[in-house]
């Protein structure tokens, strides 16, 4: 089986991974660009200042992409490089950046697919209170319709947020993102409600101008799976899918929050500071969504938790995705398995929960459109003779890509993917050394590009439409 001829056969960044330019041609600060550089947040200190300095060599990257065939090219604006301090003036040379992105796609073939927020928000905002301030709502719907107005002509995809629970979770619980606050309940609903809110308005607005593309929003695919038989660690599975899962898919999809969540918010005092009319929006932009996407690294083995929550290690360390620590509420742990895979982080390799997550999707939410928005192997790759043999990184994609050709097999309606990433970039986290990409960047040698062997397998796939998978 080849993969269908309208499915998008792509790969992703995001503005703060790849830019660089953190001060150049009138942008505004961004919040990552302050937190990045308070000390102890990141790997060794590393920030986005140059990253792989994507501002100033576009043009190549765009190339290479081009000669790996690629169909589509997902990448995020830098909001404060369009609308500097959140909601005041636009910056014409931000426009300009990404006309020129856009062109330079779209003059090799190459479909953009955009992403409005993967997580730099203009500092202005930060400062007075970011997604806990209704005014950012406002000024994100403003932003959006600048984007749409901007390009909307020619990009015809478009995602409003990038998943949400990493940027609320670990910007309000674990204090590991921007703005750094440690186990606000209250607040982590409230910035979750806020971003539901803002992506229904953004929805709607963008329905209401008739430009007849497609928009949706993307979240982080980790379904939770019991380690065992147990009532009581299924139980705690069925809680980490309510509060993982269903209180960021329910109200995109349904329109509506999950009535198990509901409920312990009310118990706890956490329910966000909501409005009927907000709630309202939501209900009735969810059928306006066009389609979901997911990013999926791995899923989650979880089991009921006993030692108390103040025993929670919010360190950098526990932040970056590795299983074994408890949930906020301490009602479960995740936990790392004997029997299964883990990359060089920690993360677990498991295609087949991936394909056993989307039937579940499937049997919840129907037949929503669905992009694999991100998927991948973080990897310090292996360089042998002057060559990045990155094996590891072929196989992952390919089991992972097998386990996309069996769902479509079964009528899941998968459209695309978008290995992440398309080039090595700056780990929010880990710095520059876990790797990801199909094209190399020497950061010894002036960022030199380099590509690597995936990126010659990946052009194969592409041309031969997974044929061989
Ligand atoms: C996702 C983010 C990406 C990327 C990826 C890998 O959550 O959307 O921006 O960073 O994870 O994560 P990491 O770099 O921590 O390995």
């Amino acid at each position: 089986m080849r993969f269908p001829k309208d499915f998008l056969l792509g790969a992703a960044s995001a503005s703060y991974q790849v830019e660089g330019g953190w001060n150049k041609d009138g942008k505004g600060l961004s919040n990552w660009d302050v937190f990045s550089k308070i000390p102890g947040k990141t790997f060794e200190g590393t920030n986005g200042d140059v990253a792989v300095d994507h501002y100033h060599r576009y043009k190549e990257d765009i190339g290479l992409m081009a000669e790996m065939g690629l169909e589509s090219y997902r990448f995020s604006l830098s909001w404060p490089r369009i609308i500097p301090d959140g909601d005041g003036e636009i910056n014409p040379k931000g426009i300009e950046f990404y006309n020129n992105i856009i062109n330079e796609c779209l003059k090799h073939g190459i479909v953009p697919f955009i992403t409005l927020y993967h997580w730099d928000l203009p500092q202005t905002l930060e400062e007075d209170g970011g997604w806990i301030n209704k005014r950012t709502v406002d000024a994100f719907v403003k932003y959006a319709n600048t984007c749409y107005r901007a390009f909307g002509d020619r990009v015809k995809h478009w995602i409003t947020f990038n998943e949400a629970v990493v940027f609320c979770d670990l910007g309000y619980l674990k204090g590991a993102h921007p703005p750094g606050i440690e186990g606000d309940v209250k607040k982590y609903f409230q910035a979750t409600h806020n971003v539901f809110t803002a992506h229904a308005r953004a929805v709607e607005d963008y329905k209401n101008l008739r430009q007849f593309g497609e928009i949706g929003i993307t979240h982080v695919f980790s379904p939770a799976f019991s380690r065992d038989d147990s009532e009581d660690n299924k139980l705690a599975a069925y809680h980490a899918n309510q509060y993982g899962m269903s209180w960021y898919y329910d109200p995109v999809l349904k329109g509506s929050y999950p009535e198990y969540v509901i409920k312990d918010l009310d118990k706890n005092g956490w329910t966000p500071d909501w409005t009927e009319e907000e709630l309202k929006i939501i209900e009735l932009a969810a059928p306006k969504n066009d389609f979901i996407g997911l990013n999926y690294y791995q899923p989650m083995r979880v089991v009921k938790n006993n030692e108390a929550v103040e025993k929670r290690d919010n360190s950098r360390e526990k932040s970056t995705g590795e299983p074994g620590n408890s949930s906020f509420d301490g009602v479960f742990r995740t936990v790392k398995m004997e029997d299964k895979k883990y990359t060089k982080w920690g993360w677990e390799i498991a295609p087949d929960a991936f394909l056993e997550g989307l039937r579940i999707l499937k049997s919840h939410y129907g037949d929503i459109k669905l992009y694999v928005t991100e998927n991948g192997l973080g990897d310090a790759d292996p360089i042998i003779e002057g060559e990045i043999v990155d094996v590891p990184r072929i196989k992952y994609i390919e089991e992972h890509l097998r386990a996309i050709k069996n769902a479509i097999k079964e009528g899941i309606n998968i459209k695309g993917y978008y290995a992440w990433s398309v080039i090595d970039l700056l780990s929010w986290l880990n710095g520059f050394k876990k790797q990801y990409g199909f094209i190399y960047v020497d950061h010894k040698d002036n960022l030199k590009r380099k590509k690597k062997l995936s990126f010659y397998w990946y052009k194969k796939v592409i041309e031969t439409r997974g044929e061989e998978i």
